[in-house]
């Protein structure tokens, strides 16, 4: 398909804001804004090696984890393209303790929370990356949280980019999964609308070093991931990139099974190492718009409402059979 018949991400969003003449546009903008972030953060990427922006800076995060420059740097990129225009009222990170709360006397109809720099240990090796976001619905001026400690569904919009051999930003909105790879005219044109994850899959992805401190329902299903079916001989394939986003967009695509489940590795954090509000949720809505799922092995990633903005959850997303293979493991079905 040549050039000048793609749809640009602009031009596919306006085409989606027709089907609600209630729409006030800002949705379009904040996507277009959170898409801009990406080109930005994609540029500085492509570059850092040269430009000696690898590396740690000399700060950590409220996790007690040493911040990568580009870390900051990427979170900084979001903060200043998130501020303007009175659109955001609240903008939340992996990487700040604490929300930032822009002063437009509180008219921002969105709060957007992100994980500006996904795959974190991925970055100095040039493997893949990503950033994630979530966009919801300002709540009530005077609530200082402005609605963000919710559940998943209370999510208008989620997604993520992808820093790879291509840059791809994925938006799910409105029961809907799209793909658009940025251009070298760089604009965002679309590459996949409708996206259906495959409801099963032979890739799994999982840190298996940790497999010691695993719940047994967990151990006994990698067991059983690894055991070759009597009739294809074929086991499941490990593919495993340390970037979340880098598997799961295989996953989306191809099918397949992504974990991160609870572990007794670390008393701090009994439900594992990804955050709800930055990590699971917004790839659960995806997954979910997708006809995918996204458990925590005792319920639904999407149910879970975050304590606190740096909650954790355990998250085991993908194709439906083979997450709901792992809850039938966690119930002693398996
Ligand atoms: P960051 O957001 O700090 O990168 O943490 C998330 C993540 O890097 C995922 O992308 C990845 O799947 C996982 O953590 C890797 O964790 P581990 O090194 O424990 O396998």
């Amino acid at each position: 398909m040549k050039h000048v018949d793609q749809v640009t991400l602009t031009e596919y969003l306006l085409e989606r804001q027709r089907a609600h003449p209630e729409a006030t546009g800002e949705l379009t903008e904040l996507l277009n804004r959170i898409a801009l972030c990406g080109k930005i953060i994609a540029r500085k990427l492509r570059r850092s090696t040269l430009t000696g922006d690898t590396g740690y800076a000399a700060t950590s995060n409220v996790y007690g984890e040493k911040q990568e420059k580009l870390d900051v740097f990427a979170n900084e990129v979001f903060l200043r393209h998130l501020r303007y225009g009175g659109i955001v009222s609240i903008a939340a990170s992996e990487e700040m303790d604490e929300p930032k709360m822009f002063e437009h006397d509180g008219t921002g109809h969105y709060t957007v929370s992100f994980d500006p720099i996904d795959g974190s240990s991925n970055l100095d090796v040039n493997g893949t990356l990503g950033t994630i976001f979530g966009i919801r619905r300002r709540k009530g001026a005077g609530e200082r949280d402005h609605g963000l400690l919710t559940s998943g569904r209370d999510q208008i919009a989620a997604g993520y980019l992808l820093y790879g051999p291509a840059t791809e930003i994925v938006i799910a909105a409105g029961g809907r999964v799209a793909i658009f790879t940025l251009d070298d005219a760089g604009e965002f044109f679309l590459s996949k609308d409708g996206v259906k994850m495959p409801v099963s899959g032979k890739a799994y992805a999982v840190n298996e070093g940790n497999q010691a401190f695993w719940k047994d329902g967990t151990r006994r299903y990698v067991e059983w991931l690894k055991t070759p079916d009597p009739k294809t001989r074929k086991a499941h394939a490990t593919r495993y990139s340390a970037s979340l986003v880098g598997d799961f967009h295989r996953i989306l695509q191809q099918g397949g099974v992504y974990l991160y489940p609870e572990d007794s590795s670390d008393p701090k954090r009994p439900d594992g190492k990804l955050r709800v509000l930055y990590e699971c949720h917004p790839l659960a809505l995806v997954a979910e718009f997708a006809g995918g799922r996204a458990s925590t092995g005792a319920g639904e990633v999407l149910d879970v409402v975050p304590g606190d903005n740096h909650a954790h959850c355990p998250l085991v997303i993908g194709s439906k059979d083979e997450v709901d293979r792992y809850d039938a493991f966690m119930a002693g079905k398996g």
